[in-house]
């Protein structure tokens, strides 16, 4: 006995109703995730030559760590690399609006750090920039979460967030780990 038509169209239909339904669950989520945690894909797309990273610009090992520029703005410069990252520790502040910023000379790494929203790849050839307010204190780990080669698991940094009082920069406006 052949199938009747109704039937065909009630099932096409229940099943385009379920899929109508995962995609709705799925966007709901993603708009959850951005605006009430604050997890969104960076937005940014800055172009860097990998090759002269080192050479001249921003990540030369001088400007590397943490900086505060003359209007207050807070800023990281870290360069990730095979099998490490340069500088392997960073200083920021708390309760205060800090801007990191990656490069890489090589390959594709990727970092987060742990129990915060910061979250982002290093492509070559691009500036990765995250803007983030940490809130709580302490030494913070931040490994590379993209495999990137054999000493991938020995990749991480760490992001030592300080009260503000005790982030004091000296009279270039830098503050490192070792200084402290
Ligand atoms: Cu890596």
């Amino acid at each position: 006995m052949p199938i009747s038509e109704e039937i065909i169209v009630r099932s096409e239909l229940r099943w385009a109703a379920i899929s109508v339904g995962v995609v709705s669950v799925i966007m709901i989520a993603l708009i959850y995730a951005g605006l009430v945690h604050h997890i969104n894909p960076p937005s940014n797309i800055e172009r860097i030559d990998p090759k002269t990273l080192h050479l001249g610009g921003e990540f030369t090992e001088a400007n590397l760590g943490t900086r505060v520029s003359g209007d207050g703005q807070v800023t990281s410069r870290i360069v990730a690399t095979q099998f490490t990252f340069q500088p392997r520790c960073v200083v920021l502040p708390a309760n205060r609006r800090v801007t990191l910023r990656f490069a890489t000379p090589d390959v594709i790494h990727g970092i987060l750090v742990s129990g915060t929203n910061v979250n982002t790849m290093i492509v070559p050839g691009y500036v990765s920039q995250v803007h983030t307010v940490f809130t709580r204190t302490g030494d913070l780990l931040m490994p590379c979460h993209e495999y990137c080669g054999l000493g991938h698991s020995e990749m991480s940094a760490t992001v030592r967030v300080v009260p503000p009082d005790e982030f004091k920069p000296d009279a270039e406006g830098r503050v490192a780990c070792d200084a402290r």
